[in-house]
């Protein structure tokens, strides 16, 4: 047998072939990829805080923040570092290890705001978690000094196919997405990058997207898959429901196309049961996020996901517990 490597030069038809296998053979070949690059009894706790909500200039059909689409989204301005502060040390104390900003900017701002955003980066870093940042595009300055800064991962979702893009973001270009992911690699930030399923597309649409990113070199090191959340006054309010066995078959192809990335179940776990839950960690998931909101949506919270790693005999990764200050000393 090959030894197991990374490749970068997947074709369509192999990333279909792999996508459309018998559900046993498709999960049975994600576990073995699986569990020779991760521990497959455990996930990563990561939590979300919206840093600047809505009022985006972008159109991004999913998107309940879009200034385009009129939703109950209430605007803020950026949080202060205070507040910051107390979201992050609540998320530690929760269990996650990783603590992930957004904000609704098409694209990062200069001066003061930035500058706030930097200092934000540090306080997460100092409480002892990964710091992960959307923030939409950037230039490679601002990607530099949030390296600077000490930011673990960029959030930049390519969403789905380039040719199924323009159905549903008019405002930027696939092109752009890509640009920006190139300045966070060349910043020498590991990337994060994934997508939406649920949106109306056919499988053909998500086996474009996997093309795209398991064909990036390096791959990214984190790939979240998000179920869309409906949202009403969203164009996709009334999207067909979508089995979530697709879910699964996503998440097993993108572990089987990417074996060393994280893969994220992400969006939309409110309207998974623990079962269609279960699927996707078989399948390869790596983490979830935790707590009772993602950015401006509802997500289950600690107790049912006590429940859920209770019934499934799974737990959260552990916080690295820092080395004594005079070990071996
Ligand atoms: N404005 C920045 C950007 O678009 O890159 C950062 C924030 S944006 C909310 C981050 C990601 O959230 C999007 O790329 C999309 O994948 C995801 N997202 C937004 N609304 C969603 C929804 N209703 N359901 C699932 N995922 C959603
Ligand atoms: C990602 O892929 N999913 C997260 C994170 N990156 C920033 C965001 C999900 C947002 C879901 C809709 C909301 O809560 O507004
Ligand atoms: Fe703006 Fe990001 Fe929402 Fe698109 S996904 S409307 S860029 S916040």
């Amino acid at each position: 047998m090959k030894p197991a490597s990374l490749r970068h030069d997947w074709s369509i038809a192999d990333i279909e072939a792999i996508y459309t296998a018998p559900l046993p053979d498709l999960i049975f070949r994600a576990q073995t990829v699986h569990r020779a690059h991760h521990r497959a009894d455990e996930v990563q706790g990561c939590m979300l805080l919206s840093i600047k909500t809505g009022g985006c200039p972008e159109d991004c059909a999913y998107c309940p923040q879009s200034a385009h689409h009129k939703t109950d989204v209430t605007r803020t301005d950026l949080v202060s570092l205070d507040e910051l502060t107390d979201a992050a040390t609540r998320a530690r104390e929760q269990g996650a290890t990783r603590f992930c900003m957004g904000a609704a900017w098409r694209d990062a701002p200069k001066g003061a705001p930035f500058d706030r955003v930097l200092d934000m980066v540090r306080t997460v870093r100092d409480l002892g978690m990964e710091a992960c940042c959307t923030l939409g595009m950037l230039t490679q300055e601002q990607a530099d000094a949030l390296a600077g800064a000490g930011l673990t991962a960029y959030n930049h979702n390519l969403d789905t196919s380039p040719e199924f893009y323009g159905s549903i973001i008019t405002t930027r270009t696939y092109t752009e997405r890509l640009d920006t992911l190139a300045r966070v690699r060349q910043a020498g930030i590991t990337v994060c990058s994934g997508g939406i399923i649920g949106m109306g597309e056919d499988r053909r649409v998500r086996y474009g997207l996997l093309h795209q990113l398991s064909t990036l070199d390096p791959h990214p090191e984190s790939v979240p898959v998000n179920l869309l959340v409906k949202v009403d006054g969203t164009p996709l309010a009334d999207a067909a429901l979508e089995d979530p066995l697709e879910l699964v078959r996503t998440i097993a192809t993108a572990r089987i196309l990417m074996p060393a990335s994280f893969v994220r179940l992400s969006a939309g776990r409110l309207s998974l049961t623990d079962e269609a839950q279960a699927l996707c960690f078989l399948a390869g998931a790596n983490s979830i996020f935790l707590g009772e909101r993602l950015l401006t949506t509802p997500n289950p919270g600690a107790s049912r996901d006590e429940q859920l790693f209770e019934r499934l005999g799974m737990r959260l990764t552990a916080a690295e517990t820092p080395a004594p200050a005079h070990a071996g000393g």
